[in-house]
């Protein structure tokens, strides 16, 4: 099916690029990367010097994501971390900083958003304050680009030594609560990158694709693909992405070709660090700690067999439960390094052909995808060649349909995620009793899925089960905000609403919920049922189930505990 500009970017005037892009080199001439202590320390004009350097010597480096609530305790972890690792001989070369999801709205209007578990920073001083704690490289990422705070964050992050900033990836799919003006958002980041690209030397923009399009897409030439628009995007700027992946690349034979296929795709842009594959994280610190040590192994081979300066992450394995704390990340640090000592005398052992024999296949994919979104979006009257009009419809068209449209499938270069939440929906569906699936299709309930914010795993996984087992499913988005699914409640007159969450927003939200929904629709929630206590000393999100289950909500730990919920609340309200 065609695409037609209308339907895409149906309002005449989008805000004229060249002014939004003026605005990023002119404020660069005010707001400019500051030698931090990373720099000074490492005697390199930026982080992509370092990292040739690195990986032309064959020096690995290590990345820790780390960001509590509380500037102080951040600051503490930034040298401590640094301090022990270094004890132990082990370098921590990096750290992405979590910001905390408020922080994409505007310092003015911060204080009424809903906050997530991350760290807020409100003044520029707060960032360089963080940054001058130790020698490491600061990558500002969440939260920084996409949103309507991009350039102010921006400006941060440059002025606090930062040489890798952003996240573009997070811009496609991620939503704020409260902040759903999609031409502001992409206004905000077209200059941020301009202001990125106008720097006197070279700063990375970083993207992670795991939180763009590639969490969803069914194959890895469409990741590819990803690539290689949003570097033309950066291109038409002026500016370098770097990309950055690990999340749902499960499969070790697909997770090291992908990596050879990237280095070919990027030839001498660096890589900013490789992400753990946290989705094999499921189980007790023992289990997470052979998830580590399996996706790690391939990381550390794959810098050895085609270097591209990416840092390995190893993450902490308290990451299924909550917010890592700092003696968990060093531990983490500890492990990773050591493994790298172990791998380099197992590389002999190690036949990479079964990776190789894929690259040509993904590079080819990613290639074919991009050729036809260009043509696509071309014949529809979008302008290619304009950054702004280019992000939007991406953004707006959305991975799905962008997947359907520009993809293709091949067996051997499939992706994880499908198969992952199809294994999950099975076995939830067989913890299910006979009689209890056998009464629910016979209700057959109305139930609206939705989820409170990028996390669509469980929504994805619930929605098979309930399926199913006989419930009618209606689809209340991702990142819904809560009038628009109380809404679609409403109107659909349904049943119950079941609702997966994780950004540590669940008792906000279903306050907020409640409020738009009055109490005729049993809700039922499931996710990370977390929030940081406002009084908190430990900057450490808590459960707040009973807290939810007082406030009227059907708590749900399991995906099977739907079924028995639904049956109870068709009860009580017949
Ligand atoms: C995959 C993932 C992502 C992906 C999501 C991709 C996608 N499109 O879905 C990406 C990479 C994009 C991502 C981004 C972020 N993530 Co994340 N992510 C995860 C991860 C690895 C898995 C979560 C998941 O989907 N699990 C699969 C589901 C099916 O299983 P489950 O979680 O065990 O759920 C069970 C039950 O809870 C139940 N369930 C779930 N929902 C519901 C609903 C109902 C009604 C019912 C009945 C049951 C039910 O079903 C499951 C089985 O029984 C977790 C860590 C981990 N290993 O768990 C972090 C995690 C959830 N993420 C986290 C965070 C902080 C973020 C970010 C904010 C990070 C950042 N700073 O950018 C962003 C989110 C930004 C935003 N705008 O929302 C935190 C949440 C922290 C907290 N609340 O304490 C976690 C725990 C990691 C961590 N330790 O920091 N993430």
């Amino acid at each position: 099916m065609n695409l037609i500009r209308s339907e895409i970017l149906p309002k005449p005037a989008l805000p004229d690029v060249q002014s939004v892009t003026s605005r990023g080199y002119e404020l660069a001439r005010h707001w400019r990367v500051v030698e931090g202590s990373f720099l000074k320390f490492q005697m390199v004009s930026c982080e992509a010097e370092f990292k040739r350097a690195a990986a032309s010597a064959n020096r690995q480096m290590q990345h820790a994501q780390i960001g509590w609530r509380d500037p102080a305790k951040t600051r503490d972890a930034w040298a401590r971390i640094h301090g022990e690792c270094a004890e132990h001989g082990v370098a921590v070369d990096r750290y992405g900083i979590c910001l905390d999801w408020s922080m994409g709205i505007p310092r003015d209007q911060r204080a009424t958003a809903m906050r997530g578990t991350g760290l807020i920073l409100d003044r520029p001083e707060d960032f360089a304050a963080l940054t001058a704690a130790a020698p490491v490289a600061p990558h500002f990422g969440d939260f920084v680009l996409g949103f309507p705070a991009a350039v102010e964050n921006t400006c941060a992050a440059l002025a606090a030594g930062a040489t890798s900033i952003g996240n573009l990836g997070q811009y496609f799919t991620f939503r704020l609560q409260g902040a759903s003006d999609d031409i502001a958002c992409t206004a905000a980041t077209v200059e941020a990158l301009a202001l990125i690209a106008a720097q006197p030397i070279e700063v990375l923009v970083h993207s992670n694709l795991d939180d763009g399009f590639a969490a969803l897409f069914q194959d890895l030439g469409s990741v590819m693909g990803a690539v290689l628009l949003e570097r033309h995007i950066g291109s038409l700027i002026g500016a370098t992405v770097s990309h950055c992946w690990g999340h749902h690349f499960s499969d070790p034979v697909r997770r090291l070709a992908f990596h050879v296929a990237l280095a070919e795709v990027a030839g001498d842009t660096p890589g900013t660090m490789i992400y753990g594959n946290t989705t094999s994280y499921r189980g007790t610190a023992a289990e997470n700690f052979a998830s580590l040590a399996s996706y790690l192994r391939i990381d550390i081979a794959g810098q050895r067999l085609a270097p591209t300066g990416h840092a390995i992450n190893p993450v902490p394995v308290t990451e299924n439960e909550r917010i890592p704390d700092v003696d968990e990340v060093i531990e983490a640090q500890l492990f990773a390094a050591r493994l790298a000592t172990h791998e380099a005398r197992h590389m002999p052992l190690l036949d990479a052909s079964p990776a190789r024999a894929l690259v040509a296949q993904i590079v080819a994919g990613g290639r074919s995808f991009f050729d036809k979104a260009i043509a696509g979006l071309t014949q529809a009257g979008i302008d290619t060649a304009n950054p702004f009009e280019m992000l939007l419809a991406l953004r707006r068209l959305g991975g799905r349909r962008l997947e359907t449209l520009f993809g293709t499938k091949h067996e051997a270069t499939r992706s994880d995620i499908a198969e992952e939440v199809a294994e999950m929906a099975h076995t939830h569906l067989d913890r299910v009793p006979q009689t209890l699936r056998a009464t629910l299709a016979a209700a057959r309930p109305r139930v609206v899925t939705a989820t409170t914010d990028v996390h669509e795993h469980g929504k994805l996984v619930l929605d098979e089960v309930l399926g199913q087992a006989g419930a009618e499913i209606i689809d209340g988005g991702t990142s819904a905000e809560p009038h628009a699914l109380a809404a679609i409640a409403l109107n659909e007159g349904a049943d119950a609403i079941a609702l997966s969450t994780y950004n540590g927003i669940a008792l906000s939200y279903f306050k907020a919920l409640r409020e738009c929904l009055g109490n005729s629709i049993p809700v039922l929630i499931g996710g990370r049922l977390n929030q940081i206590p406002d009084a908190s000393n430990t900057s450490l999100p808590v459960d707040v189930g009973d807290e939810l289950a007082a406030a009227g909500a059907i708590v749900c730990r399991e995906i099977e505990d739907a079924v028995p919920a639904l049956l109870t609340s068709l009860k009580e309200t017949t």
